[in-house]
This record gives C-alpha cells, structure tokens and sequence, in this order.
C-alpha cells in the first residue's frame, strides 16, 4: 500500500482566510482504475501554519503587486537588488509570479525593507513591521530557477547557494547610535559568508540545482542545527559590520527583532542560471502538528497535490508515488 506524508508546512502557501485545505490523489493517467484511501479515513482539513506577512503586513507574499517586496528591490538605492527585467507578471500556469534576470552573482529582493536613519517612518518597514524571530523561524520559498546547475558544473561556475540577510537596528551600523546595526548573515568558523546549498551537502556529488521548474525551498532559519544538516560550515549569524561577537545573534533568539530581511535567490548571474520566477514567500510559524500520512490501494502513480478545491484546481503538486 503506497503512503505518502504530508507536513504541515509544505502547506504553507494558503492565505490564513482559507481554513479548508484539501489533500487529493490525481491520477498520472486516467486510464487507471480509482484509488481506495484508508488514510485519513475520512476528510480532513488542513490549517496552515501563521506566515508573517499575512498576519503582520496583511499582506501576503504572493507576487501579485509590486509592493509586495520592498522597495529597495525596484528601486536604485543601496543595496541595489542587482536584478534585471524586474517584474511582476503572471506565468504560463496562472501563477502571479516576481520575474528577474540576476544581473551579477549578488542579485537579491528585499521582503521588508529596512527603516532608515533620520528619513520618515513611513511604509513597509521594520521600525512599523519588526519580524519576531523566535516566532517565525522557517522560510518557504517557491521558486523555478531557469538553467539546472549539475554538480559537474559546480567547479566550473561556482557551487549555487542562496543567502539571507537581515538587520536588528536598520542596516546602517554607527557604533555609538546603533551598535547592533548592519547586516547579519551566516558565517563559517573563519566569519566567511557562507551560502544556504539547494540540498543538504551530505552528498554533493549526487545532487544539482534544479532548473526549468518550481520547487518549493523550506528554510530553517530559526534552527542552526536544521541550517547546518543543509550546509556543516554554517557556525552562526554573524554582524559583518559591526564585526565584534557581541552583537552577533541568531535569529530565533528570545526577543530578538528584525527590522529588515532580504533574500538573494542564487549566487550566479543569469548568464549562467537564466531567469528567475518567485512564486511566493512564506515566512512561518512552525506550530506541533505532527505529519499527516496518507495511504491508498488500487491504480499506479499518483500525484499529491495540496489544494483549495475538491476539483484539484489551484493545485500545489506534493509528491508523485
Ligand atoms: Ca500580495
Ligand atoms: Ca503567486
């Protein structure tokens, strides 16, 4: 009997106002007979996990407006999102999409700008927005990266990782005003940035970026040990402006607040990975629930889709067993 497992957060996509989330077996191919599902024995409603910016900005990251990211994104001031043909727009499967072309290896999109000094406190910003970091601790991201990056490749153009970044007290370090201020992002033992792999590094040789089609990349970024299983060099989040381990913290930390967050897709240019297409960001809650399993006989192959419909419309393909 075939099973499938569905946690809770690869649900994560739905807005908080859709209560009801339905776990449906499709068909790979209609000829075949119908499945019989003995688990769960009967419907069951799925309630996603409380993602950030649709309970504090009110606002999901679903790409569907430009103000969904921050502005530092679409416009020219530093940090510049080093990103070409930006635009939101809708793809090929009905998904309202944030388009881009990285134009260097340091191409990122700011999700909530940061506040800065002696401007108006005005917009989506940390000052108005603080993230709380011990209550959202996992990033889901789904993304399609246009070119897959074998792991041949990688001594050739460099090993793909993603990165984040993120401030306490705006971006802008001044050791008397804003000791904790600047830019925190992960080091190594030596204080190296280091990058967030597409997989867990156990086994390099046998995995490559993936490319011409969405996935979904879940971030644990409130867990080192969770963000060291996907890269073992990771040691902390480090202040790389103010550069004095006491003001280093990782995120999750008791009371510790972000003011801003930004997130680099991959860390080589489009020449080498083409386009990117965001689907969405969800920047979660994690709460107990513990992992739904799902078991059917009768026919072959099957996708798991996850979805607002009995009809599997607005599908989110899960798995296919
Ligand atoms: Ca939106
Ligand atoms: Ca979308």
């Amino acid at each position: 009997m075939p099973t499938g497992r569905l946690f809770p957060h690869t649900a994560m996509r739905l807005p908080l106002s859709i209560a009801a989330t339905f776990v449906v077996l499709a068909a790979a191919s209609p000829a075949f007979s119908q499945p019989v599902i003995s688990s769960p024995a009967t419907a069951k409603t799925i309630v996603p996990w409380e993602d950030y910016a649709t309970s504090v900005l009110r606002d999901p990251w679903d790409m569907n407006q430009r103000t969904d990211l921050g502005w530092f994104t679409w416009g020219v001031d530093q940090p510049s999102s080093n990103m070409s043909s930006k635009r939101m727009t809708t793809d090929t499967f009905g998904n309202t999409t944030f388009s881009a072309v990285p134009a260097t290896s340091d191409g990122s999109i700011s999700l909530l700008d940061t506040p800065v000094p002696g401007k108006a406190q005005v917009g989506k910003i940390g000052t108005i927005y603080p993230i709380a970091t011990n209550k959202y601790t996992r990033l889901l991201v789904k993304m399609r990266i246009g070119n897959e990056i074998k792991s041949a490749q990688f001594s050739q153009v460099g090993l793909p990782v993603m990165q984040l970044y993120w401030s306490r007290s705006t971006i802008y370090y001044d050791q008397a005003a804003r000791p904790t201020g600047g830019t925190y992002l992960l080091v190594d033992a030596a204080d190296n940035q280091v990058g967030l792999t597409f997989s867990p590094q156990s086994a390099p040789s046998q995995w490559s970026m993936e490319g011409g089609h969405y996935v979904i990349y879940s971030i644990p970024i409130g867990d080192l040990a969770g963000l060291q299983a996907l890269n073992p060099n990771i040691v902390k989040w480090k202040n790389i402006n103010a550069n004095n381990p006491a003001t280093d913290v990782n995120w999750g930390a008791p009371g510790v607040t972000a003011d801003s967050l930004r997130f680099k897709p991959v860390n080589l240019p489009g020449s080498t990975v083409g386009g990117v297409d965001i689907d969405w960001v969800r920047l979660v809650a994690p709460a107990a629930d513990a992992p739904e399993t799902i078991s059917w006989s009768g026919g072959q192959t099957y996708d798991i889709v996850v979805s607002t419909a009995t009809d599997c419309g607005a599908k989110e393909r899960i798995k296919k067993i």
